[in-house]
């Protein structure tokens, strides 16, 4: 197959002129500037002639393209590695990459045989291979994506081979997103891609979707599917908000009466093969895994199968037989997590754990008389937020012990805890939300912005224009400080929420933080979005993600 389609490509290369890029246009995140004259058409209308920048999604840094088209054959397009590449055939994460990029591009294709012109009918020059090139001495094929791993890299597409260029592998995956949207489909089945150049790298190393698996059990498959549109949104964190007061679904090796007693039942929760299986699916799509073990509230269903961990409420001096938030004042208490989070630093190879911190309820401390007690003695007076503090502190000593980074909510910091100087600040309540960012970044910590982008909260109309206008540098500081803001999250609290109407809740409406996070800080046309992100949306349903429609219309492959 290689050696004919060398052939062809020779033949195609002698019989037609060569021609220079004839008039390009270049884009620096800036709005779509080629746009004709005469009327616009109407926003629902599709437009004549497909060029592959209709439906880049993030749009990339820096773009330059051609109207000069080159041809793929999905018989003999090959991605490859490239001459000088550090990255071997036996790079699984590339290999496993290279498959699911061909199917992405090629896969629908082959379930339409009528229809299809042969090649030669049409006059474009062949593309004949993506030749893709890591540049680092270590590709990092075997390593886990990190905060500090490097995203970025160029694409050139150019007859006959396009030449996809990243430093590490997590680079390389952006690029062959980048390069799989840029190849579209003509009515009579012909793939086709512009000749274009492009150089491209995050404007966040943090983009995350939180899912909650607490509320409603979510399949394994149903966290699967939504890895993969992340990566076709370039997300790289999957903040997995894995247990709460509902349900305890992860099966702990140590404490395995957790999700025996907490979880809704014996097959809803995820085993340590299932959690593997997250995490190396997450992996090979350049995504990290940070599990959230939300303490000291939100931990009703803990107390089911760990016998007192949570502080017994009192009413009038007795018990009342329900319970609070952990009991911060036992020995016991912090032997627990000792144990525990030294299971979930060694399952969870991220350097960062979430400890969540928020929404403490201080009523059954209150009134709780051996809490009282304690509080007295270590002079906390009645300042509950303290004894919170106190219980954190302890919490994010025992983390640091196996030398994992931490999250934590933002009443952590409000309660003026003392965290350790890289402790990330996870910002979510959404009343000025700007001036807790200059608060936290303010003090010196790196900061994640999840505030405007709650995606379980719905309304009438198109509110991902609402999502997509947020601009997380607007906040007062210093440029030292809009250094620290290290990313955002799309949140997707689970309460009214499982596998029924995940993904259309959640796609393409999180695109627009998936774009917001990414691109430039200048890309803010809505109208050029809305054409992409409709295109994209359409795009995703390709690819089996049942993404909800972004407003009236329809998609091309439909009826197919
Ligand atoms: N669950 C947990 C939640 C929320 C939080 N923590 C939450 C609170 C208010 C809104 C949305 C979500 N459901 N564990 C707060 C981070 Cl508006």
């Amino acid at each position: 197959m290689g050696r004919a389609m060398g052939l062809v490509g020779l033949l195609l290369g002698l019989v037609l002129v060569p021609a220079v890029l004839v008039s390009t246009s270049l884009r620096h995140g800036a709005p779509r500037t080629e746009a004709g004259p005469g009327p616009a058409p109407a926003d629902w209308e599709l437009a004549a002639d497909a060029v592959s920048e209709d439906s880049l999604w993030p749009l990339p840094q820096w773009l330059r393209t051609s109207p000069r088209q080159l041809q793929l054959a999905p018989g003999r397009f090959q991605l490859v590695h490239g001459a000088g590449s550090s990255a071997r055939p036996g790079c699984g994460l590339l290999q496993d990459a290279f498959r699911r990029y061909y199917e992405y591009m090629f896969g629908h294709s082959r379930r339409r045989r009528w229809g299809r012109r042969p090649l030669a009918a049409r006059a474009e020059p062949e593309l004949s291979e993506l030749q893709v090139v890591i540049e680092a001495p270590d590709p990092g094929c075997d390593s886990f994506p990190h905060l500090g791993s490097s995203e970025a890299y160029h694409l050139t597409v150019t007859e006959p081979v396009a030449i996809l260029k990243a430093y590490e592998v997590w680079g390389a995956l952006r690029g062959l997103e980048t390069f799989s949207q840029l190849v579209h489909e003509d009515d009579y089945g012909s793939f086709l891609v512009n000749e274009s150049e492009i150089n491209d790298f995050p404007r966040f190393a943090h983009r995350g979707i939180l899912l909650d698996t607490s509320r409603h059990y979510l399949p394994l498959k149903s966290i699967l599917t939504n890895l993969d549109a992340m990566a076709f949104n370039k997300f790289n964190v999957f903040h997995w908000h894995i247990v709460d007061d509902q349900s305890f679904p992860y099966q702990s090796i140590y404490f395995p009466e957790l999700s025996d007693k907490g979880a809704y039942s014996c097959n809803l929760i995820y085993t340590p093969a299932d959690v593997r299986l997250v995490i190396e699916y997450a992996r090979l799509r350049g995504i990290r895994v940070i599990p959230e073990f939300d303490t000291p509230g939100h931990t009703q269903s803990w107390g089911k199968g760990q016998k007192d961990l949570l502080t017994p409420c009192y009413d009038g001096g007795q018990p009342t037989g329900s319970f609070g938030p952990v009991n911060p004042i036992l020995n016991t208490t912090y032997d627990f997590m000792t144990k525990f989070f030294k299971e979930i630093s060694s399952v969870f190879p991220d350097a960062y754990i979430h400890l969540g911190g928020d929404e403490v309820d201080f009523s059954c401390w209150k009134s709780n008389p051996e809490v009282k007690e304690f509080m007295k003695k270590q002079g906390f007076g009645s300042d509950y937020a303290k004894l919170e503090s106190y219980y954190i502190q302890n919490i994010l000593d025992i983390v640091s012990s196996y030398n994992k980074g931490q999250i934590i909510w933002q009443e952590v910091f409000d309660h003026k805890a003392q965290l350790k100087p890289d402790t990330v600040v996870q910002v979510w309540m959404a009343n000025s939300y700007a001036h807790e960012l200059s608060s936290v970044t303010g003090a010196g910590f790196p900061a994640v912005l999840a505030a405007p982008w709650y995606l379980d909260y719905i309304s009438y109309g198109q509110d991902w224009k609402k999502y997509y206008r947020v601009e997380p540098l607007d906040f007062p500081g210093s440029e030292e400080q809009k250094k620290l803001l290290i990313g955002g999250e799309a949140c997707l609290w689970g309460e009214f929420v499982d596998a029924t109407n995940l993904t259309p809740r959640l796609w393409p409406r999180a695109s627009a933080v998936g774009e917001r996070l990414w691109s430039s800080r200048n890309v803010t046309d809505l109208q050029d979005a809305y054409r992409r992100l409709r295109n994209h949306r359409c795009r995703m349903l390709r690819r089996g993600i049942a993404a909800e429609p972004v407003f009236v219309g329809y998609c091309a492959h439909e009826g197919r």
